[in-house]
């Protein structure tokens, strides 16, 4: 089929429209698909692949007409998509990593970047072997108004010293019996990523402590408490609870020497009636996080990149998988992450 756009010869970083190719077109490809088309400049959803055919046909015919193929493969390969925007299940993100790699082409990866360590690493090693960057790990919250501006106030000293930061993260619900380790890799990492973008440093320990569990969660140990420490001898504890009821939080405090920052909830407005001081919360994290995704699509295409890396990919992985040991295990476990390879190195 011949498109109307001019192949991208600029790679991602370019200056002419980059034409997007989609793999997964469930709850997250198809938000991603609408922002590209109708939030972000210089993108246009060109391509889409879901192993539900009807579901890419549904996401194709709301992006202005993007082509719908049929294997995964022939869209990375495709000389009419510039760049991959991969939101597939998470087992699978490591196969079409490594083809977009093979294929020289950009990806954008939803988190996790792969599920296991040994999956991150093998993305790690390729892309070292490439020698150069390809690949960006959607966490998201790098790029949300709230957390942006307390890494600011953080950097230019208005509080002083960091001491500790105080995390929580509910969801309304979960699958009943959800591995309590999903709590972890799925919710949680998040808070693992801030934690080392937040104070750019590294996790050295964690511990996981669980409370009773609520009769909600139909067997899953929900919630559980991380205790983060950073090489600083920074805390971080995060409360992930997903079967809060209420509807979808996230916010934390930071401690420092000379004041604290919150982060709270956002919408600004709340209402004040019927003795009734209120803010409604949203159902999931689209609605929270719109403004972040709407920012790290376009930071992507516009080739910015200032968003997470494989090796951050691969840390908040590696991590995970300390927390998911030491929730097993009850004791505190320490994270020796490998030497930061010199392509990521700041
Ligand atoms: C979900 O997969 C996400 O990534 C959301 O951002 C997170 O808040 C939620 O807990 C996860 O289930």
């Amino acid at each position: 089929m011949t498109t109307m756009l001019e192949p991208d010869q600029a790679g991602i970083g370019g200056t002419t429209v980059k034409r997007i190719g989609i793999i997964g077109t469930g709850i997250m490809g198809a938000d991603h698909a609408r922002l590209l088309t109708g939030a972000v400049s210089g993108a246009c959803v060109a391509g889409v692949f879901d192993l539900d055919a009807e579901r890419a046909g549904g996401v194709a015919a709301n992006s202005g007409g993007a082509r719908v193929f049929t294997d995964p493969y022939m869209l990375i390969n495709d000389d009419g998509i510039d760049a991959v925007l991969i939101a597939s299940s998470d087992a699978t993100h490591e196969q079409f990593v490594l083809a977009c790699f093979a294929a020289g082409k950009a990806v954008l990866c939803e988190k996790p970047l792969s599920p296991t360590v040994e999956g991150c690493t093998r993305i790690l090693e390729a892309e070292v072997a490439a020698g150069r960057r390809l690949v960006t790990v959607g966490f998201m919250r790098r790029f949300d108004p709230g957390y942006t501006d307390l890494k600011a106030l953080l950097k230019e000293g208005a509080v002083g010293t960091p001491l500790m930061l105080h995390n929580v993260h509910r969801n309304p619900a979960a699958v009943p019996g959800l591995p309590s380790s999903a709590l972890i890799t799925n919710s949680a990492v998040h808070e693992l990523d801030i934690t080392r973008w937040l104070f750019d440093e590294e996790i050295t320990e964690v511990t996981v402590h669980t409370p009773r569990a609520t009769a909600e969660g139909g067997g899953t140990q929900d919630p559980q408490l991380l205790i983060l420490r950073t090489e600083s001898g920074v805390l971080s504890d995060v409360e992930i609870f997903v079967n809060a009821r209420y509807g979808y939080e996230v916010r934390c405090e930071l401690v420092a020497e000379a004041g604290t920052v919150t982060l709270d909830a956002p919408p600004p407005t709340s209402l004040r009636a019927r003795g009734l001081h209120a803010r409604e919360l949203p159902a999931d994290w689209r609605p929270r996080f719109a403004e972040a995704y709407r920012r790290e699509l376009q930071d992507w295409i516009d080739g910015t990149d200032r968003g997470a890396t494989a090796w951050d990919g691969f840390a908040a992985t590696f991590v995970a998988a300390a927390c998911v040991a030491a929730l097993e295990s009850g004791e505190r476990h320490s994270v020796n992450l490998p030497e930061v390879p010199a392509l990521y190195r700041r």
